[in-house]
């Protein structure tokens, strides 16, 4: 029994950063963010597209994806009858790529679904746990002092992990002057696609500090590179903007070009990919944790749901809405506890509440279309 969705709508927000966010792809300081609502039947459903405002982190864009939406994946899903939310994927199929395009549209599927069915998501998606391990992801800053001094607040607000950005030129020193100021802290960095595989000798200097992984060293589409400076490195490799797919999953897996999987639903096209991966790496013994894409409260809601299920072994990128911005679109605002987790919310679905006042006062764009 699927709720038929009368309308989708698609709006887009924009929430002002309250620090830039650097890496080595851009500076980012405002979040622009396609919203999808789904409703029919008295009841709606959200779901958040990851895309970015510009091509910089995968190909979509923040408009790429509604075309996408608007012009191919409502007409096959309008062709034979609204599918179950386990379904929608294999749907879209026909769809070449644009899997956060496609994970917008389910993730506001499965929303209104367990909404409908007053079950939360994070149970219909096979979690086991009640509050998830929280990190921090730290931009790349103008000088060594303003990083640590970053660090510091994350260590003292009781994040279990932090992340730093590092590119060419802002690497080794970044890395040894956090490990010199806290030897114990579970630490690991983040290329984002920055070095190629003449770098394997500077990447190795970083192993004497204990980084617990090395983020996507090299380009986006080289899982035969990441295989070879895996065997060139102490360090463990971990894929982010490689992992496009499940399937994409298992050719990094089987080339040894990774030893932990950092699972974006988005990235891979959408929750039952997500779980896929996990299901997939778990098999092998292969960690897992769930990456983040500064999401509103909405994505935030589907990444806490989704990092439940048990594979989920590491700390995700998974921060408190006060990290990002004042106040966010959905209600309540995630909160760190004392033990540095982020609580599961109890709700049906995702378990927040798109705040409508909020929702207007930021949203720059907004369409209709009937199902
Ligand atoms: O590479 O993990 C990444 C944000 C946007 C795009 C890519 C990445 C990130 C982050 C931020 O690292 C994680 C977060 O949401 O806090
Ligand atoms: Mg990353």
């Amino acid at each position: 029994m699927t709720v038929q969705p009368e309308v989708v709508e698609g709006h887009v927000v924009e929430l002002p950063l309250r620090r830039p966010f650097v890496t080595s792809f851009g500076e980012e300081r405002t979040k622009r963010a396609l919203l999808v609502r789904l409703a029919g039947d008295g009841v709606e459903g959200w779901g958040e597209c990851v895309a970015g405002a510009g091509p910089w982190f995968s190909a979509e864009t923040v408009e790429t994806a509604q075309h996408v939406i608007r012009e191919f994946a409502l007409p096959l899903l309008r062709r034979r009858g609204w599918p179950a939310p386990g379904e929608l994927g294999a749907r879209l199929a026909p769809i070449r790529g644009h899997p956060m395009a496609k994970a917008g549209l389910e993730a506001a599927a499965w929303d209104l679904d367990c909404r409908a069915r007053g079950v939360p998501l994070w149970e219909v998606l096979g979690g086991e746990r009640r509050e998830v391990e929280a990190g921090v992801s730290l931009g790349i800053e103008s000088s060594l002092g303003e990083l640590l001094e970053q660090v510091t607040a994350a260590v003292e607000h009781g994040y279990r992990r932090v992340k730093l950005k590092i590119k060419p030129g802002w690497d080794v020193e970044p890395v040894a002057a956090v490990r010199d100021r806290y030897p114990d802290l579970l630490l690991s960095v983040d290329a984002n696609a920055a070095y190629t595989l003449d770098d394997a000798s500077r990447l190795e200097e970083l192993a004497v500090y204990d980084l617990l992984m090395i983020e996507q060293p090299l380009t986006f589409d080289d899982l035969v590179g990441h295989a070879r400076l895996a065997g060139r490195l102490r360090s463990r490799l971990c894929l982010d903007e490689s992992i496009t797919s499940p399937h994409r999953a298992w050719e990094a897996l089987e080339l040894g070009a990774c030893a932990i999987i950092n699972i974006k639903q988005g990235r891979v096209g959408g929750p039952v990919a997500a779980v896929a991966v996990h299901d997939l790496a778990r098999k092998r013994g292969v960690p897992v944790w769930c990456g983040g894409m500064l999401e509103t409260g909405v994505g935030r809601a589907l990444n806490v749901a989704l990092a439940t299920l048990p594979g989920f072994s590491l700390p995700g990128d998974i921060s408190a809405t006060e990290r990002y911005w004042e106040e966010d679109v959905a209600k309540p605002h995630f909160r760190l506890t004392e033990r540095g987790t982020v609580a599961v919310p109890v709700g049906p679905g995702l378990g927040v509440e798109v705040d409508r006042s909020r929702l207007e006062e930021t949203r720059v764009a907004l369409w209709t279309e009937k199902v």
